[in-house]
């Protein structure tokens, strides 16, 4: 198959998932065209049957802003054309399925448009009334659309309410680069480079540090557990809250306690090196950094937000606690790490079921019988 894809290029779960998704694509065999504004960061290497089309958005002085979606709808005509493409994936309904959708239009060809919903283009842009039709149009203009989680799925359907049927596909990670093995030692080189002592618990979270993800629950949870158990939290990543969590902090003597580790390429080493990932959001479609601790072995403690608890499995597989509710996430941090044995329970127990149900070889195979199909009804 011949197929194009569109994503916001930058760190996000988005992008990272239509990256992921384009190599495994080509690596069965398929041609992969990524039309975007930059090169998505996860694609460093060279793959066979990849290419790379970027778009060089124009700032021209006569216009007040870039014509971003116009430019981009207008490579992916040319791109549909000169490379005979048969499907184009989009990544988020606005704008990407709207210039899916117009490029269709430019291109006059008749290539299938899948698009795939990931929560922030329904989430947060959802509630703007001016942008619902702008959404609307995006998913039913689309010939087939797929959301991430069952939870983002039924807000769709409530928020914008769609003509469309719109179909579950959950997201997946690279097994071969997430996974727990060497566990043992990357932890061991981890916590000796941050000054860690061997025996201190190590709780993580890694965002965007964004509103939405209420890093001051998490700050104030692991305050709770640091009371009771020798821990250390490591924050990884950079965002928007920064400069209020560093308060938050402060404020609640823990400096000593809380590392700031900033933007890091190399994840997998911290969420090898953790005992507890967290993830409280007050929305969060999926949590895909969820997914990519969990494979690397760190037990999770996340909100009933949207997604997360179709990813956690409460008491099988990790814990959850109502959004805002610091107090419940900390005890089931405590307990879990107070106690050896069911630690270990829940860890074997977690390893197994993500290998199951969000196996990259499964989700992969869902998105390839997804683009046969619409060839075939095209
Ligand atoms: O919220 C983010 O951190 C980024 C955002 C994005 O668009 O990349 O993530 C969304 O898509 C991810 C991939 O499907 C999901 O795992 C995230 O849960 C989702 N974020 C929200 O719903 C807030």
């Amino acid at each position: 198959m011949k197929i194009g894809i569109t994503c916001y290029p930058s760190v996000g779960g988005s992008g990272i998932i239509a990256t992921e998704l384009g190599i495994q694509m080509a690596k069965r065999g398929h041609e992969v065209h990524f039309i975007t504004s930059n090169v998505p960061f996860r694609l460093d290497a060279n793959h066979p049957n990849i290419y790379i089309h970027q778009t060089d958005i124009n700032d021209y002085s006569v216009f007040r802003y870039p014509p971003y979606d116009i430019t981009l709808a207008s490579k992916i005509s040319e791109i549909i054309v000169e490379y005979d493409l048969e499907i184009i994936h989009m990544h988020y309904a606005v704008p990407h399925a709207i210039c899916g959708i117009l490029a269709r239009q430019m291109a006059g060809r008749d290539v299938g448009i899948v698009t795939t919903l990931h929560g922030t283009d329904i989430t947060v842009l959802g509630h703007d009334m001016s942008l619902v039709s702008a959404i609307r149009f995006g998913i039913n203009g689309s010939d087939v659309v797929t959301a991430v989680s069952e939870s983002l799925k039924e807000q769709t359907q409530r928020l914008i309410g769609p003509d469309k049927d719109i179909k579950t596909i959950y997201n997946f990670v690279d097994e071969q680069h997430f996974n727990s093995i060497g566990k043992e030692d990357v932890k061991r080189r981890m916590k000796e480079r941050f000054g860690i002592p061997a025996g201190t618990r190590v709780l993580m979270h890694t965002s965007n540090l964004r509103k939405v993800k209420r890093i001051d629950d998490i700050i104030r949870a692991f305050h709770i557990v640091h009371q009771s158990v020798d821990s250390v939290l490591v924050l990884v990543g950079d965002g928007p809250e920064m400069n209020s969590i560093r308060r938050l902090v402060k404020n609640l003597k823990l400096e000593d306690a809380v590392i700031f580790a900033g933007q890091q390429t190399d994840v997998k080493s911290f969420y090898l090196m953790s005992d507890i990932f967290l993830l409280m959001s007050e929305k969060e479609s999926f949590g895909l950094a969820l997914l990519e601790a969990m494979h690397c072995g760190a037990v999770p403690v996340g909100s009933t937000a949207g997604g997360i608890s179709e990813v956690i499995r409460h008491e099988e597989t990790g814990y959850l606690a109502e959004v805002g509710d610091f107090d419940t996430a900390a005890a089931h941090i405590i307990g879990i790490l107070e106690d050896d044995t069911l630690y270990r329970r829940i860890q074997t127990r977690m390893l197994e079921d993500v290998g199951a149900r969000f196996h990259s070889d499964v989700i992969v195979g869902e998105y390839e019988m997804l683009y046969r199909e619409l060839i075939e009804e095209q």
